[in-house]
């Protein structure tokens, strides 16, 4: 049955997407049959129509039989066709439940669409994580992904995999598959959106378990940091203050931030002003506020609306540390 398969993917597959799951020839092999049975139709009206135009040809006979009903003739060609296309509904309808089936040890993955971007959540005993653009899955798992949208109707579709189905707001919709080849393959919506439909598209990464489990265990830890330093620490990093503050006491666009906590900062005022949560809020907030001495001819730009006060506040304590 599988070589099968295989054969008919090789015959008629070479338009369809490459297989890269468990169920894709389930699709692919009523596509085929139904090829074949276009083919097979195609030929034998075309050769009927060939042979009748010879047989039958008006310088052979003058007057044609006249022939009221065919019983026999009308039977064969109700009930053939009948039996072929209820076939081929059944089958369908067996091939979608058989691609719906959600084997028990499942890895579930949360996805949400969004205008105009999918975002795809992974939990591990009991922490999450979310992440977009790359959804990554462990090659030869079942996967099953529970699906919802928060505007606006989707469609969420692999043709590798294929799979498609609709996210819809305020509800869950599913999809499950088990990938089978290891690589990326895109993601699609495939229900118009809104001007940036076109461009909702997503990777889905197919990796070997161990991959993926180092993956799932650094993004569940980047996901469920609590401790400001840290986040303070990355957010310096992420907003692009480094690319202006060093912490180690060279000077690369403004000033360097070692040992900023606490001390004595002179501005071009000549005034000095003790250095503390207050002092590096409005440095942040509003640094034309005050100028620290020797840098009047350079510029930051405030970081109101970019950073929140809780973020503020983590970049505060990671500045505690930069000694
Ligand atoms: C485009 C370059 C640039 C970027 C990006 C930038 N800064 Fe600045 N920053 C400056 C300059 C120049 C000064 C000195 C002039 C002034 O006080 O406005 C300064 C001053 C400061 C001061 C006061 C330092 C002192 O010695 O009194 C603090 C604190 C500060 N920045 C924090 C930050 C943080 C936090 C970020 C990131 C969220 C950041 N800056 C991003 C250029 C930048
Ligand atoms: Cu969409």
């Amino acid at each position: 049955m599988e070589k099968i398969s295989a054969l008919l993917y090789k015959l008629f597959g070479f338009s369809l997407p490459e297989q890269a799951s468990s169920q894709a020839h389930l699709v692919d092999d009523l596509y085929s049959v139904v090829m074949i049975l276009s083919i097979l139709g195609f030929v034998g009206v075309v050769a009927a129509i060939t042979f009748f135009v010879i047989r039958f040809h008006r310088s052979k006979s003058e007057k044609s039989a006249y022939i009221p009903h065919n019983t026999l003739a009308e039977t064969i060609w109700t009930v053939v066709p009948t039996i072929i296309f209820l076939g081929i509904s059944f089958w369908g309808l067996w091939a979608f439940y058989k691609m719906n089936e959600v084997p028990d040890n499942a890895y579930k993955i949360k996805v949400t669409g969004k205008q105009w971007m999918w975002e795809y959540t992974y939990d591990r005993d009991g922490k999450e994580a979310s992440v977009t653009d790359v959804m990554y899955v462990p090659i030869d798992t079942p996967i099953v992904l529970e699906m919802t949208s928060v505007d606006v109707l989707h469609s969420f579709f692999v043709p590798s995999f294929r799979v498609k189905r609709d996210t819809v707001p305020g509800m869950k919709t599913m999809v499950t598959f088990t990938p089978t080849k290891l690589g990326d393959f895109r993601i699609y919506c495939a229900e118009f959106c809104g001007t940036s439909h076109s461009k909702m598209k997503g990777t889905v990464r197919v990796v070997t378990k161990k991959r993926f489990n180092q993956w799932l265990n650094f993004e569940i830890k980047e996901a469920n940091i609590t401790d400001p330093v840290e986040l303070g620490s990355r957010l310096f990093n992420r907003k692009g203050c480094t690319s202006c503050h060093s912490i180690d006491g060279s000077t690369i666009v403004g000033p360097s931030l070692k040992g900023i906590w606490g001390k004595d900062s002179k501005s071009t005022d000549g005034a000095t002003h003790k250095v503390d949560a207050d002092y590096i809020r409005e440095s942040i907030l509003k640094p034309q506020a005050k100028i620290v001495q020797g840098f009047d001819g350079v510029r930051m730009n405030s970081f109101a609306g970019q950073l929140s006060e809780k973020e503020i506040d983590y970049i505060i304590e990671y500045l505690k540390t930069v000694k």
